[in-house]
Parts: C-alpha cells; sequence; structure tokens
C-alpha cells in the first residue's frame, strides 16, 4: 500500500499557506488513499532561535489544528517527532550520505540564515544539517509519496538523491519518495509583500492569514492586501503577483480556476470582498473544531500517544537495518 509521510513546524502558528499548500490535501485525500502519516515536527523547530514554552505551546496547538482540520486518527498517524527517536538516529546516517556542499545549496538554507543574521542571532548549525533530519523523517517510513507545498519540493529532491546514494552504496534500503504538490495554492504568497510566501515564522503579521484569526481580522487583512496598481483584475503571476494571489487563494477556497475568475471582476474592492467571505468560510469549521479539542486536551495527548507508538514500531526496523547497512553493530 502507498505510504504518505508529511509535517508541519511549530515554528509560529499554522497559516492559510499551511493549509491550502499542505493540509487540506491530506486530510481530504491523502489520509484516504493511504496510510498515511502526518507529524508535528518539533525538532525542526529548534534549528532557529525559540523560546522553548512557546515551541511546547505550538506542538500542542498544531497538533490539535491538524485534528480540527479533519485528519482522523482512526485510518492515520498524528504524532509529534521529537516522541519517536527513529528520527534522530537516522537523520545522524543522512548526515554521513549527504555532502556540505549539497545542504549549503538549500534555499530555504540560505533565506533562514540571512534572516538570523538580520536579527543579530548566530545560525546554528543544525539549520544546515535541517535537510538530513527532514530526510530521516521520510525514509524511516518508507513514505512513497510526501505532499507538501513548493518550498519544500528541494528537501524532497534531496532526500531523493540521498535514498538514491544510499541504497547505491550499502545495499537497498530505502524507498525512493517524492513530493507531490497540489495544483493550485502550492505557493500563497504573503498579503503584504506578494513575491515572498506566506510564512508562519515571519515578524511581520499584517499579510498573514492564521488559521485561527478571528473572521474579523481575516477580512482586515484580505482587504488592506497589496494588488499592485493598475486595475484591471487579470491573473498574471509575474506582473500582478498581489492579485494572482488573491485570485489563487479564492481559487483553491471556491474550487475555480484563477484565470476564469478574474474575468468575474471589474473591480478589486469585489474581488477581495469574496476572497475574505472564502476564507472566513473555508477556515470557519476548523476554528470551530480547534475550539472544542483544545477544551480536551486529554482527548490530543492520548492521540499523540497512540500515534507515537504507531509510528516507531513503523520506523524501528528499518532504521535498525539502515544502521546495520552502514558497517555499525546495530
Ligand atoms: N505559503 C505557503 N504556501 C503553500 N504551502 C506552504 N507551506 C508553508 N508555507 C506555505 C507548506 O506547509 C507545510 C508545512 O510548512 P512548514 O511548517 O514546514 O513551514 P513554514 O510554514 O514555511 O514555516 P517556517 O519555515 O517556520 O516559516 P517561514 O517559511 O516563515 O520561515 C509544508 O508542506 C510547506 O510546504
Amino acid at each position: 500500500r502507498t505510504r504518505i509521510f508529511s509535517g508541519v513546524k511549530p515554528t509560529g502558528h499554522l497559516t492559510l499557506g499551511n493549509y491550502l499548500g499542505a493540509v487540506r490535501g491530506w486530510v481530504e485525500e491523502d489520509q484516504h488513499r493511504a496510510e498515511a502519516l502526518f507529524c508535528v515536527v518539533d525538532l525542526h523547530a529548534l534549528t532557529v532561535d525559540h523560546d522553548p514554552a512557546r515551541v511546547r505551546r505550538l506542538t500542542r496547538q498544531a497538533a490539535t489544528l491538524l485534528l480540527a482540520s479533519g485528519l482522523d486518527p482512526e485510518v492515520c498517524t498524528v504524532f509529534v517527532q521529537s516522541r519517536v527517536d527513529e528520527h534522530a538516529r537516522l537523520s545522524y546516517l543522512m548526515e554521513c550520505t549527504a555532502s556540505d556542499g549539497e545542504m549549503r545549496r538549500m534555499i530555504q538554507y540560505k533565506e533562514k540564515t540571512a534572516r538570523e543574521q538580520a536579527r543579530g542571532g548566530s545560525v546554528r548549525l543544525s539549520l544546515l544539517t535541517y535537510p538530513a533530519l527532514m530526510a530521516a523523517d521520510i525514509l524511516a517510513y518508507g513514505a512513497h509519496e510526501v505532499p507538501v507545498g513548493e518550498d519544500q519540493a528541494q528537501h524532497v529532491e534531496l532526500t531523493r538523491d540521498l535514498a538514491i546514494r544510499f541504497n547505491q552504496r550499502y545495499g537497498a534500503t530505502f524507498v525512493v519518495p517524492r513530493a507531490t504538490v497540489p495544483k493550485v495554492a502550492a505557493r500563497v504568497m504573503d498579503l503584504q509583500e506578494p513575491t515572498s510566501k506566506m510564512g508562519k515564522s515571519h515578524d511581520r503579521t499584517a499579510g498573514i492569514v492564521y488559521l485561527l484569526d478571528e473572521p474579523e481580522v481575516v477580512r482586515k487583512k484580505v482587504m488592506r492586501a497589496v494588488t499592485d496598481g493598475g486595475s484591471e483584475v487579470v491573473y498574471d503571476r509575474a506582473e500582478r503577483p498581489g492579485l494572482a494571489n488573491l485570485l489563487d487563494v479564492l481559487a483553491a477556497c471556491t474550487g475555480g480556476d484563477p484565470e476564469r475568475l478574474a474575468g468575474g471582476y471589474d473591480a478589486y474592492g469585489a474581488l477581495k470582498k469574496d476572497v475574505a467571505e472564502a476564507v472566513v468560510e473555508t477556515l470557519r469549521p476548523v476554528r470551530e473544531r480547534h475550539a472544542a479539542l483544545a477544551a480536551e486536551p486529554g482527548y490530543v495527548d492520548e492521540v499523540l500517544g497512540r500515534g507515537a507508538e504507531r509510528a516507531r514500531d513503523m520506523a524501528r526496523p528499518r532504521v535498525d537495518a539502515a544502521y546495520r547497512a552502514m558497517g555499525l553493530l546495530a
């Protein structure tokens, strides 16, 4: 049976980008068509400056939001990365498989390095080796597919390269996975800076819609979105990125086609109003279920406990095999 693995980092509150680019697909399709594992990858949150108490809070919140979005723990496995030692164990072997140059080429590494330096912080070594841990996350489970937003596709490519290299050098051990990226909204852009992606750990929040934003806040953010001059409503990602982003979001929320949707508007105001309402309606059930689940922390803990146990059982034999294949007395 096809196996699927994906995750979210508890580096900030989950955004509309996370939802449309990843989580919604996991809920609506992936969990039903494959044996699927979804993980709050908290170890990855330690690669940048962070407050420990906040990471812990965000980890629980992210797990709760995944369930609120509709992941069903009866049909898929939902867990927290740090509870399953196999991720860290295999990550070291991946560091021994990858080269320094490959890691330095990663766009996320370059971007986050620049951001950490601009904030006056130092760059952690784990930010460089991040893709080794991500490869371990995926390869430990023999996942065939990794449903991600466009920004993570490069890391999945590297994971493929590492799996192929390991298999050639040490014997067939890993499934070679591939990224699957949604057709619309694979890269939701910041509403205020439509040339950069909507990212949950960005400092300026006016252009970021969080899943738990109140409807009034969502409306305000959408109505203030930049629409890059001009007055005609056209779909042009290169020349009119702000407008294209709104049309993408509308298409993703309503199931339409962004180019065709553009033809239905002759003013920005009407478009923004429709986008705002579409987003509010898309997020409404998630917010409501989140509120209900947050009142039941025992249930979320129980799901995460079961999930970690199941994940451990799935990962251990393959990780042990990788240790032996590399020459360790495991
Ligand atoms: N803007 C986005 N559009 C579409 N998909 C997105 N994803 C993230 N942002 C967008 C996808 O959501 C999944 C989980 O993301 P993540 O937790 O790995 O990363 P993040 O939200 O980008 O968080 P960061 O890296 O902490 O924040 P930034 O980017 O602000 O520095 C992934 O499948 C991702 O592709």
